[in-house]
C-alpha cells in the first residue's frame, strides 16, 4: 500500500501566556506588536479562559480526518502530520518529519473551507515550496465549501438555532453568515473569497427556506488599511435599525471550530451589540470533529487527489 502523509494545516494558537507575544509577532511578519495591542490580545485570551481550544480541536479534527480517509481508501495508507501557520509545529517542521520518515508524497489540507490568495494560498505555497526542496510531491486542496456534507452540516446547525425561536418571530430573525475578513486589496486580483462566501450563504438559504440570510465579515485586523465589509457588528446594527430584526443567528462558517475569533468576536462582541440593541443572540454550533463535516473534507481531499493526478473521481 502506498504511504502518503496527510498534512493538516491550521492557524495555530498560543499554548500558554508566554507564547502570546512570539505568536502575535509571527502573525505580524516578525514585527512586535505595541504594548497596547499585546495587552488587548492577552485580555481577549483571558476572557475565553486563558487559552484557546483551537490546538486541541485541530488535533482531534486532523485525527478524525486521517481515520476517515483511511476507512475510505484501499490503496493508500495516510499518516497524519499537523503543520501550523503561526506557531510550532510549523508547516516546515511537519515536512521535516515527513522527510525523516522517508515518505515522498503529501496530501495537504487547510482547515478552512474557502480559498483566498491571502489565506489558503499562503499555506499551500509554504507547503509546496518546502516540500519541493525535500523532493516530496504535494497535492494541495484549495477549498471544500461546496461539498454536500459541508452544506448539510451547516443547514442542520442553523436549523437547530432557528427551532429555538418561535415560528411567529422568524420574520424578525436575521441569519448572518460570516468568514474572517481580509484586506480589501485582495479584490484587486479577482480573489474568489467573497463570492465563495456568498455562494455558501445561498446554498444554505435555499435549503433552510428562510429568506433573511445576510453575508458579513468578522475579526478584521487593526492594520490601518480597509478590510472587506460589512463587519458583522455594523451589519447587526443596520439590520436592526433599518429593518427591525430582533433575533440574530450568527453562522461563522469560514471557521471550522470554536476558538478566539468565535468565542470572543461572536460570543462576546456580537452578543454585546445584540444586548445593547435589546435583541436576542444565537450562534450556530461549530462543527469541530463532527463526523458528517469531516467526511465532507475527506471527500474533497479524495476527489481533488484523483482530479489532480488524473484518476477517476468518487461521489
Ligand atoms: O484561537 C486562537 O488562538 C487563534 C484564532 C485565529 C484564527 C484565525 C484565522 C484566520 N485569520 C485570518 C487572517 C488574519 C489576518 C490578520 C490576522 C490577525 C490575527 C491575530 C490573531 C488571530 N488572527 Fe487571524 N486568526 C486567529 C487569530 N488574521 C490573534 C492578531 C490580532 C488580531 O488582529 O486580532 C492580520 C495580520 C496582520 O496584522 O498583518 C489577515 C484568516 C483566518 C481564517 C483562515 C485560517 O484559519 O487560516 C483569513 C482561527
Amino acid at each position: 500500500m502506498k504511504r502518503v502523509a496527510l498534512l493538516c494545516m491550521s492557524y495555530g494558537t498560543p499554548y500558554k501566556e508566554e507564547d502570546i507575544l512570539p505568536y502575535y509577532t509571527h502573525i505580524r511578519h516578525g514585527h512586535e506588536p505595541s504594548h497596547e495591542a499585546y495587552i488587548d490580545l492577552k485580555d481577549r485570551y483571558e476572557y475565553i479562559g486563558g487559552v484557546s481550544p483551537l490546538a486541541t480541536t485541530t488535533e482531534k479534527q486532523a485525527e478524525t480526518l486521517c481515520h476517515t480517509l483511511n476507512s475510505m481508501t484501499n490503496d493508500i495508507s495516510y499518516e497524519l502530520y499537523i503543520g501550523l501557520k503561526h506557531i510550532h509545529p510549523f508547516i516546515e517542521d511537519a515536512i521535516d518529519d515527513i522527510s525523516a520518515e522517508g515518505i515522498d508524497e503529501i496530501v495537504s489540507v487547510v482547515l478552512t473551507p474557502h480559498y483566498s490568495s491571502f489565506s489558503v494560498e499562503m499555506y499551500n505555497q509554504r507547503a509546496s515550496q518546502y516540500a519541493n526542496e525535500k523532493n516530496i510531491k504535494v497535492t494541495t486542496l484549495d477549498q471544500f465549501y461546496k461539498e454536500e456534507k459541508f452544506i448539510q452540516y451547516w443547514v442542520d446547525s442553523v436549523n437547530t438555532q432557528l427551532n429555538l425561536i418561535p415560528e411567529e418571530a422568524h420574520q424578525k430573525t436575521a441569519i448572518i453568515v460570516s468568514a474572517h475578513s481580509l484586506p480589501e486589496k485582495i479584490l484587486e486580483h479577482n480573489d474568489p473569497y467573497p463570492s465563495q462566501l456568498e455562494e455558501t450563504a445561498q446554498l444554505i438559504q435555499s435549503r433552510i427556506g428562510h429568506n433573511h440570510v445576510f453575508n458579513g465579515w468578522q475579526s478584521e485586523g487593526n492594520t490601518g488599511e480597509p478590510w472587506i465589509g460589512p463587519d458583522v457588528q455594523d451589519l447587526t446594527q443596520t439590520l436592526h435599525e433599518q429593518y427591525d430584526y430582533q433575533n440574530f443567528i450568527y453562522v461563522p462558517l469560514g471557521f471550522t471550530c470554536e476558538h478566539l475569533e468565535v468565542l470572543y468576536d461572536n460570543d462576546y462582541e456580537c452578543k454585546k451589540v445584540c444586548d445593547d440593541l435589546g435583541c436576542n443572540y444565537y450562534r450556530a454550533e461549530m462543527p469541530g470533529s463532527n463526523q458528517l463535516f469531516i467526511e465532507s473534507i475527506a471527500n474533497a481531499v479524495i476527489n481533488n487527489y484523483k482530479e489532480k493526478n488524473h484518476l477517476t473521481a468518487v461521489n
